[in-house]
């Protein structure tokens, strides 16, 4: 088997909960490695099956790189900002249902002939469908570094998908409300989300009954900033049986307490090994890539719960010693709570993750 270099990303989300600070280090821990994905080109009509993720080394991201100007420039070969509607059941009224929307990022090169990876990722509080692409047809910063990664073959062409946790219309910017409305996403996500997204668009997932998805879940990764990561980690819990790939930034677990990661390191990791346990999954059938900045302000709890992580070896794998890694933290010197960062550690991690087969 191929190795393949690497690892995933993130996403881009709006916290707009503190300021943007700016300070520019560089370099970034970061464990090691393993895991490989799918990132294999698909032959038409034979779709892969949940095939067990190949535990092949994933090079470390040793320094988590600036984005280099020329990936932010518009791309020869842009991909498009699409919209797919979808129905959930109401925030207020369990017997109703509401409209909502994602916007979809689709590559270049997307033809149904093949099938493509799908990355959902969430933006932090604040922030709207709108966030991470802008509208149909608009042309952000993050997909030009996704075009641009692509055209230059470093990474390989897949959809990136933007919903919002909160309703369409959303006028209440607290915390608590973003707390409450990130719970409860897991079940939209699964339910209502993903079945529009891949019903329309060529991905793994041959049938998006449970079953359809279940079966392509290592092709499949769920990311996000901020409360975006807040709810990255309820979809570990929650909905490991759709995931194999979990990129959380700049945000630590609220299972337990609103910040618990840090005021409950402890038990916050036992509750996210215990789903783990229920989900019937085990160690060699997920990978985390948690990312943050050492002056983010979510630093501290994300921190915390990690190194809570460290002691539950049986199931979070910080490097090869138990069997396949599937954890790693990076932290880059300096980063702070802002899409900034967001978009830089996506630039450094997708391309390790979806790095095209050699
Ligand atoms: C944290 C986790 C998430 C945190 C803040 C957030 C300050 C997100 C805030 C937002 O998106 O508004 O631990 O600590």
């Amino acid at each position: 088997m191929k190795k393949i270099v690497l690892i995933l990303a993130a996403m881009m989300s709006v916290c707009l909960l503190s300021a943007c600070g700016n300070t520019d280090s560089a370099s970034a821990p970061a464990s090691s490695q393993p895991q490989s994905t799918a990132a294999e080109v698909a032959e038409p009509q034979t779709p892969e099956k949940a095939e067990t993720v190949s535990a092949d080394s994933i090079p470390a991201l040793d320094e988590i790189q600036e984005i280099p100007a020329a990936y932010l420039q518009e791309s020869s070969q842009p991909g498009t900002i699409e919209r797919v509607e979808y129905q959930t059941a109401s925030y207020t009224d369990p017997d109703e249902t509401q409209d909502k929307y994602a916007y979809i990022y689709v590559p270049y090169s997307y033809g149904e002939t093949r099938q493509y990876d799908v990355l959902y990722l969430l933006h932090g509080g604040g922030g709207s469908a709108e966030t991470c692409f802008g509208g149909e047809g608009q042309s952000s910063e993050l997909k030009r570094i996704l075009d641009n990664l692509i055209a230059n073959g470093e990474m390989e062409p897949l959809l990136v998908v933007t919903p919002t946790f909160y309703p369409m219309d959303n006028a209440d910017n607290t915390v608590s409300t973003a707390g409450e409305l990130v719970a409860r996403f897991p079940d939209e996500l699964a339910n209502d989300l993903i079945p529009a997204v891949e019903s329309q668009y060529s991905t793994y997932a041959e049938t998006t009954d449970p079953q359809g998805l279940t079966a392509s879940r290592s092709h499949r990764a769920f990311g996000g900033f901020s409360m975006g990561a807040v709810t990255t980690w309820y979809v570990f819990m929650e909905n490991l049986d759709y995931f194999h790939t979990f990129i959380p930034i700049s945000g630590d677990c609220w299972a337990i307490a609103m910040q618990g990661g840090g005021s409950q390191p402890e038990k916050t990791a036992g509750t996210l090994e215990q789903a783990l346990k229920d989900s019937g999954y085990g160690p060699e059938d997920f990978f985390i890539y948690a990312i943050t900045g050492s002056e983010d302000i979510a630093y501290p709890m994300m921190s915390s719960q990690i190194e809570a992580l460290q002691d539950l070896p049986d199931s979070f794998h910080f490097g090869t010693e138990n069997g396949v890694e599937n954890i790693r933290f990076a932290v880059l010197d300096g980063g702070v709570h802002s899409y900034d960062y967001v978009r830089r550690y996506l630039y450094n991690l997708m391309p390790l993750w979806w790095h095209p087969g050699i």
